[in-house]
């Protein structure tokens, strides 16, 4: 049933911004080097706009997230700012094409928007819109230690924890095994016993590669765990390394929705699992995969976009690490605070994202 106090949607607007980052990221995959996000805007009829942003990785691909974000705008104009019924219909209008990769991260950026205009307009933060409470999230630091020469990286982990951190993340998948070891030893050195340390190969192995450097990683202890040895989708051969390894295994950044999350945890490939929120389906997404990671009982931590994932793990009933970044940071009026190695979900109405006008004029594209 519909009224006239409902809150709709009246439109959406979206602005492509290159954001410097303060510490260029190298992977075994490829490097980032500016923050090329999309600012997602829902407009609605009650005055409450909803924010987020999508994190396109390249230009040419944000012009093509800004034109699907055009198109479901209209195609959900005037709609009931209801954000499972919304995430729902953009699913079903482009079910034929097939809900991947950029179509999805648009659904995703809608979805989250429309969750934090509902927030708002019920005056919770998005976390308590959800049914749970405002309460601090372990979180680590994953601005840095990238594929750097091994001299640099004991004063980088130096620099993360001085954030305010007691956990980071190192990227992993030189050409050698031997200088990951020797990357992973420069980074125990300064962390000592009591951080928490976990490592990314971010795809960059064979079967087989992985299986020698999870061993090598095993007898070296330590980490936490360690993320995405080999292609994201080779959900066998994640298995036939999770058997061989001790350290438990990481995966799920690459989850596009929950039937591949699914997929995944039937082949019990990983310990961990850690969706992206632009890849699971927004919020609405979320939900549906917190509830499988709780079915499994396995630990659920998130991927980027610290300003949405802490409100979501606070009800994620197998909430493990936040992944904290900050490459929205230069165009927020206030940024997510740390403290003491937790992320501080912002006590106001919504996801607490606003822009830096000022900031926005200046990196938009
Ligand atoms: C990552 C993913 C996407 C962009 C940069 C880095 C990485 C992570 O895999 O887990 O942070
Ligand atoms: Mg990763």
């Amino acid at each position: 049933m519909t009224t006239d106090t409902e809150l709709k949607i009246t439109g959406v607007m979206a602005r492509p911004v290159m954001v410097p980052m303060a510490r260029p990221l190298y992977t075994a995959s490829g490097a980032v080097e500016q923050a090329a996000l999309i600012l997602v805007d829902v407009e609605t009829n009650q005055g409450f706009t909803g924010r987020s942003y999508l994190f396109a990785f390249t230009p040419h691909i944000q012009q093509s997230i800004l034109a699907l974000l055009d198109g479901m705008g209209a195609m959900i104009q005037g709609d009931a700012a209801s954000p499972y019924e919304v995430e729902r219909k953009l699913r079903a209008k482009h079910l034929l094409l097939g809900v991947h990769n950029v179509v999805l991260f648009a659904i995703s950026g809608i979805d989250m928007a429309v969750w934090d205009a509902y927030a708002k307009s019920v005056e919770l933060p998005l976390v308590r819109a959800l049914g749970g409470s405002v309460k601090q999230v372990a979180a680590y630091n994953s601005n840095g230690l990238g594929i750097l020469p091994i001299a640099d990286l004991p004063q980088e982990a130096e620099q993360l924890l001085a954030e305010g951190f007691s956990a980071m993340k190192l990227r992993l998948g030189r050409e050698k095994a031997a200088d990951d070891l020797a990357a992973v030893r420069a980074v125990k050195q300064v962390a000592g016993d009591d951080v928490t340390l976990m490592c990314d190969f971010n795809q960059g192995l064979s079967v087989s590669e992985a299986i020698l450097r999870c061993r090598m990683l095993d007898d070296e202890g330590g980490l936490l765990w360690i993320e995405e040895p080999v292609a994201a989708e080779d959900y066998p051969g994640i298995a036939k390394i999770s058997q061989s390894t001790h350290t438990p295994i990481s995966i799920g950044e690459n989850f596009m929705g929950i039937e591949q999350m699914k997929d995944a945890l039937r082949h019990q490939c990983c310990d961990f699992v850690m969706p992206d929120v632009q890849r699971i389906s927004g919020v609405s997404g979320w939900m549906r995969a917190a509830a499988l990671a709780d079915a499994q009982r396995i630990e659920m931590s998130s991927h980027l976009f610290p300003e949405y994932s802490s409100h979501l793990l606070a009800v994620t009933p197998t909430c493990h690490w936040l992944e904290y970044v900050d490459w929205a940071v230069p165009v927020l009026q206030e940024p997510l605070q740390i403290e003491s190695g937790y992320a501080q979900i912002p006590d106001r109405p919504g996801s607490g994202i606003d822009w830096n006008e000022s900031a926005v004029e200046k990196y938009l594209v």
